[in-house]
């Protein structure tokens, strides 16, 4: 008899618990020293977040016929760098929140102080977490430290975040405002996707079609978020709302109806780039138009 095939809801709901417990193993104990970073870190980390890129990584990997067990190390490592990115990005000298993951910004409990030396350190995290995972090959950790230290770059996720600041409250125009957030979120969409892939042996020209999906999921991600932000509660998202008032956002640029439809265009853009690989890449498919369905809201 045919086992019936989870659901991408029972997938994603078994990636999540794999995630959630990796995470809680590769960093220290709120009781070790230094016992207030330990617990900065941990307040953050373990905060309810939706882990779709983790998600990314592990399905990206299992398409391939990687397993959820050699591309859980790297999807927990793309998890350590996103919430450092979020914690840098409350800050006061970057966008002042107040809320995050559905509770007070680490540098309101913590200091800011701490909270730079626990994003640092989850970034550290990271990449230790890459060199160490004994059961891929030395390769293949070489290879997934490049993608993720180019995804973060000057070129890449700091590049976006410097745009962005420098260009509040100013006009910008469309190129720019692509290239802040496909930057700031798609270059790590793209690095979690081109990170399962590779754990799953793809290399080069093959990793293209994945870019190019990762690279339009990840601005209709960004589109949703600007949505949410704008119509969005606190309490729905769990953060501070109308963040970007100030900004200008997909949604300022071509209202919250064109921005909508610009982020279904871009999952139908991203669904087909998926076609060289055929049926096997459907897991992947579902994901992209599951996040437009039901929006980026935590779950
Ligand atoms: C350390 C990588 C690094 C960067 C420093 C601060 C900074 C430069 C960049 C900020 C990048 C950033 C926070 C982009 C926003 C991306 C975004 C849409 C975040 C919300 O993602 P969700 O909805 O959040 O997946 P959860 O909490 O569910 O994980």
């Amino acid at each position: 008899m045919s086992r019936r095939q989870p659901s991408l809801a029972e997938t994603l709901g078994e990636i999540r618990t794999r995630v959630d417990s990796r995470l809680d193993e590769l960093v220290p104990r709120e009781s070790e020293k230094p016992e207030l970073l330990h617990q900065a870190i941990r307040y953050s980390l373990t905060a309810p977040g939706k882990r779709v890129r983790p998600a990314l990584t592990i399905l990206a990997a299992t398409v391939f016929r990687g397993s959820i067990d050699l591309a859980l190390d790297p999807a927990c490592a793309v998890e350590l760098v996103h919430t450092a990115s979020l914690i840098l990005d409350d800050l006061p000298s970057m966008d002042d929140a107040t809320l995050r993951r559905g509770r007070k910004a680490n540098h309101l409990v913590f200091g800011e102080d701490l909270s730079i030396l626990a994003a640092f350190a989850l970034l550290n995290r990271a990449f230790s977490v890459v060199s160490e995972s004994a059961h891929l090959s030395l390769r293949t950790r070489s290879d997934l430290a490049a993608i993720l230290s180019r995804a973060i770059g000057s070129e890449g996720v700091v590049a976006g975040q410097t745009v962005d600041l420098r260009s509040t409250a100013q006009t910008i125009d469309f190129e720019t405002l692509e290239y802040i957030h496909s930057r700031k979120t798609g270059a790590l969409f793209i690095a979690s996707a081109e990170m399962g892939a590779a754990v799953a042996g793809l290399s080069g020209k093959k990793l293209e079609p994945i870019h190019a999906y990762a690279k339009n999921l990840g601005l209709a991600f960004q589109i949703l978020d600007d949505l949410l932000d704008l119509e969005g509660t606190a309490e729905q998202t769990g953060k501070t709302v109308q963040q970007d008032v100030k900004k200008t956002t997909f949604v300022s640029f071509s209202g919250a109806s064109g921005a909508r439809s610009l982020a279904s265009e871009l999952v139908t853009v991203a669904v087909d780039a998926l076609r060289p690989y055929g049926r096997r890449a459907d897991p992947l498919r579902e994901l992209a138009r599951s996040l437009l369905r039901d929006g980026v809201v935590q779950h």
